[in-house]
């Protein structure tokens, strides 16, 4: 492993790798094997100078992170990659130092599954058959689609897929899709059925906002202010890494205020990592019980801030319930078992449900009550559940009872919050398509989508869909398949090309999401061209980066500007989408209007040269106007106040139609869900099943560099208990199962698994064999289609599975 390291490290992946391996790999075998490239017409294209120059460019994906790269170019090629060299290790100016999977970039650029031509499918869909085309058939076949499409069916039957590869971006923002250049070639089109919601934090956006209007939190430098760090489900060393990454603001405001800090987790994470005081494993999908029963210790032992609840809160007793709630449906009512349900929700009955120990429950409720001030933080593991818009709004619950909202060292049980240098991002037309679906749903908008209400799915802008997905657009996005749940349903879904008629994918590289292609346009990767690059999650330092083109395009890669812009010439707009300018036109444009906002900013020529510019901003701290003045800075809640009893949930609630066993409350109450740790599948499956965001990857970008897969494998977590009673040991491999599929994989046998419960990083690269087992890891073979109730979200942390030793037949 060490020497892979080193060779990631190294300075010596030649020319030579790339073609080797070209040939070597599936879908792109039969290209490479049919067209000869002679050595000397490379893809690269040969410098006239062997001297070496140092281009500032950046990684653009989806990890919260943004990093600077400073590519060392020489004959052409990317020889090595170094990282921000600006700044020092002075907190508030230090360097935004990439991580391995950023300093593996030119691993990525010169990928053995890098795109090299626009390509047209040529086997049954999803089969990974494609041939050779130019790109003005591309364009043509395209525009021609999109031009029968949207005649036959209307543009609300063309949709802007889910791709977070490229976000950081500003050309190439790929998004949210509604700030692409897609979007704006539609929307000066007709327009396509837009989305809300994301993969991320369906959940918690969907359910927070209902309790305080918004999802803010503090920022982690304000915990230089607190005595007490709670996390629950928040694992920023491994997804917010990087000097600029929260981690780094965590660690170093959590050194300056020496707080102790408890991590909530089924899962000992890297973020514990000998940094934390306690950690409490805890069942996944059970968050809102540990809340409810450390909810009844503070009740019960007269812990809670009553002044603060009477004062701020809606719903946290009688005395400030709305009018039009029943009896007996306040907080304190379902703590004390006086609401319908009639149970109390003490440490007992919550131990029996997360598992932790009641004693452990009692100790933690008055750690926190008497611990001021206290900052809870939720990551978006608890969320991504069947029932995370409960969740989320419990775990702020702890925040709310102990009056820690709206100070500094507090906070509101949010994730934590961020501050970013405002830019002024490509104008796009507004959509004249009013229709959005939920982002999950896009799968049953293809197969069913006629039959989707506003009441039962959640459709937006009108009571019903009128026609399903039969366009789409795949624009730096893995969704199609291996980021969506039920790979194997999907697989179905799609295959039937009378269904979507046409699916267009703009990538790098040939992922699986790119096998369900009809039309495939290879995109360049941020270091063969120029863009703007920000929007991380800096804390209270934000910067922003200058990617200048350090390479030329590599083989027939095209920019996604200029795919946009051949498209809109065949759709007959393309001086509307051009405006007259070309990409670097378009980044000067914004630049200028972005400083004409904000004169302080260096000028265009100077973030040329220098590549990052930093600003040091103060702490943040969530609602704090309010927390002062809460007549004056009201909340943008209908009442203004902390909404612990929501009327709007409570009328949902009463409207919506949901299938059986989904709930909607206008409490944070807990409520049990399909596929969960009581569900009577467990029989069947008795394991629990997490996922969690790995280091070795951003979802499944970087996840077909060699070097990385080895230094953090892909491995199932299981506790030694589970797998001793199963014969199973460390790096054994597994079978890994349920009703939906099937993967094999090796074993982690570890005690930073909770008994039980099981793990698996998301976003391994979905790997088939004939019979459709999995080989690469991938867990959506196993995760399901079924939404969550309020937000229409993804659960994918929400499954049941069995493990099996594998043993040879
Ligand atoms: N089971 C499970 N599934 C999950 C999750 C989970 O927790 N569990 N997490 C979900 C979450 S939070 C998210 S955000 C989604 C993410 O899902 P996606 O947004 O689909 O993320 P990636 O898998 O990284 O896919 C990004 C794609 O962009 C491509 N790409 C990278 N750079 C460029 C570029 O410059 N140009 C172009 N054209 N393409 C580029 C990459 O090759 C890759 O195919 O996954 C979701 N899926
Ligand atoms: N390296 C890397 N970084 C990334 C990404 C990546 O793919 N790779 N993806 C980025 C993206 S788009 C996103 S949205 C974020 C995702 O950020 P998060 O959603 O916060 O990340 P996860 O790892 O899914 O979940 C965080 C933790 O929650 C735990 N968890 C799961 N279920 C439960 C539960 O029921 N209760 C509790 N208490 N904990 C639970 C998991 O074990 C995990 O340790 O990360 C971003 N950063
Ligand atoms: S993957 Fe994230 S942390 Fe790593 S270099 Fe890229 S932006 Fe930075
Ligand atoms: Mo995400």
């Amino acid at each position: 492993m060490k020497n892979k390291i080193k060779q990631l490290l190294s300075p010596t992946f030649s020319r030579r790798d790339f073609m080797k391996s070209t040939s070597a790999v599936g879908g792109l075998a039969a290209i490479a094997g049919s067209i000869s490239l002679p050595f000397k017409s490379s893809p690269v294209a040969a410098a006239t100078t062997s001297e070496e120059k140092v281009v500032w460019s950046a990684c653009t994906v989806n990890c919260g992170s943004r990093c600077p790269l400073r590519m060392h170019v020489a004959d052409g090629e990317i020889k090595w990659v170094e990282t921000d060299n600006t700044g020092d290790d002075e907190y508030g100016n230090h360097q935004i130092r990439a991580c391995l999977r950023g300093r593996s970039m030119r691993r990525r650029v010169y990928n053995p599954d890098r795109l090299k031509y626009p390509m047209k499918r040529v086997g049954k869909r999803g089969e990974g058959k494609f041939k050779r085309i130019s790109w003005e058939e591309a364009f043509d076949e395209v525009a021609n689609n999109l031009m029968r499409i949207r005649k036959e069916y209307g543009n609300e039957a063309i949709y802007l897929q889910y791709g977070t590869g490229t976000l950081g971006g500003t050309v190439t923002k790929s998004w949210p899709p509604g700030s692409s250049l897609l979007a704006r070639l539609m929307n000066l089109s007709g327009g396509y059925l837009n989305h809300y919601g994301t993969y991320s934090t369906a959940q918690i956006a969907a359910g927070l906002p209902y309790t305080y209007g918004s999802g803010a939190n503090n920022s982690f430098s304000d915990i230089e202010n607190t005595k007490l760090i709670v996390q629950f489900g928040n694992n920023p060393a491994e997804t917010r890494m990087s000097g600029g990454g929260q981690i780094h603001h965590l660690t170093v405001s959590k050194s300056r205020s020496n707080a102790k800090m408890i991590v909530i987790d089924p899962r000992y994470t890297d973020t514990a990592g000998g940094r934390e005081d306690q950690w409490i494993p805890i069942r996944p999908g059970t968050d809102a019980a540990l809340v409810a029963g450390m909810a009844h210790v503070m009740i019960k032992e007269d812990l809670v801030d009553q002044p603060f609840l009477d004062k701020y809160c809606v719903g946290y007793d009688e005395k400030t319930l709305p009018a039009s709630a029943p009896a007996n449906s306040d907080y304190k009512s379902y703590i004390l078992g006086r609401d319908t349900d009639g149970i109390e929700k003490t440490p007992a009955w919550a131990a029996d449900i997360t598992g932790i120990p009641a004693d452990v429950i009692i100790k933690l409720a008055r750690e926190i009550s008497s611990t001021k001030p206290c900052a809870i933080f939720q990551g978006w593991g608890p969320q991504r559940h069947a029932n995370g818009e409960l969740t989320a709004r419990a775990i702020s619950m702890l925040s709310i009872l102990t009056g820690n909202v709206g100070i500094a060292g507090g906070g509101t049980g949010a994730r934590e919050g961020n501050t970013s240098i405002p830019f002024v991002r490509f104008p796009i037309p507004e959509n004249p398509v009013k229709t959005s679906i939920s982002f999950f749903l896009w799968t049953d908008a293809i197969f069913r989508g006629v039959e989707m209400t506003a009441k039962a799915d959640g459709v937006r802008g009108k009571d019903k869909l009128d026609v399903p997905i039969k366009f789409i657009w795949n624009y730096a996005g893995n969704s199609m398949l291996n980021q969506h749940s039920d790979i194997n349903r999907t697989h179905e879904i799609l295959q039937d090309d009378k269904a979507c008629e046409m699916i267009v994918v703009i990538d790098n590289h040939m992922t699986s999401s790119a096998k369900y292609a009809d039309i495939i346009l290879p995109d360049l990767t941020t270091s063969e061209q120029s863009d703007f690059c920000m929007d991380g999650a800096a804390a209270n330092m934000p910067y922003f980066i200058f990617a200048s083109q350090a390479i030329k395009p590599v083989f027939e890669a095209r920019s996604i500007y200029d795919i946009c812009t051949e498209v809109a010439k065949r759709l007959g707009i393309e001086k509307e989408f051009t405006e007259g300018r070309d990409q670097e036109g378009w980044l000067r444009h914004l630049y200028a209007e972005t400083r004409k906002a904000d004169p302080s900013l260096p000028d265009f020529e100077t973030m040329r040269e220098k590549g990052i510019y930093k600003r040091k901003t103060e702490h943040f701290v969530a609602h704090e106007s309010f927390r002062k003045n809460p007549e004056s800075n009201p909340l943008a809640t209908p009442s203004g106040k902390i909404e612990i009893y929501s009327e709007r949930l409570a009328n949902i609630a009463a409207e919506w139609e949901l299938p059986k066993g989904d709930v909607i409350h206008p409490l944070p109450v807990y409520t049990s869900t399909h596929d969960g740790w009581d569900d009577p599948k467990r029989n069947e499956y008795p394991l629990q099943l997490t996922g969690f965001h790995y280091k070795s990857r951003t979802h499944s970008t970087y996840g077909n560099v060699e070097q990385i897969m080895e230094a953090a494998p892909q491995q199932i977590w299981l506790n030694p208990i589970d797998a001793q009673q199963r014969g199973i040991k460390h790096d054994d491999p597994v079978r890994i199962f349920n009703e939906r599929g099937e993967i094999h994989l090796t074993a982690k046998v570890t005690p930073r698994m909770m008994p039980g419960v099981t793990a698996l990083g998301e976003g391994a690269w979905y790997a088939p064999d004939k019979k459709g087992v999995d080989h690469g890891g991938s867990m959506n073979v196993l995760t399901t289609l079924r939404p969550s109730p309020l937000a229409k979200g993804n659960p994918q942390h929400t499954n049941l599975i069995d493990v099996q030793l594998l043993t040879k037949a």
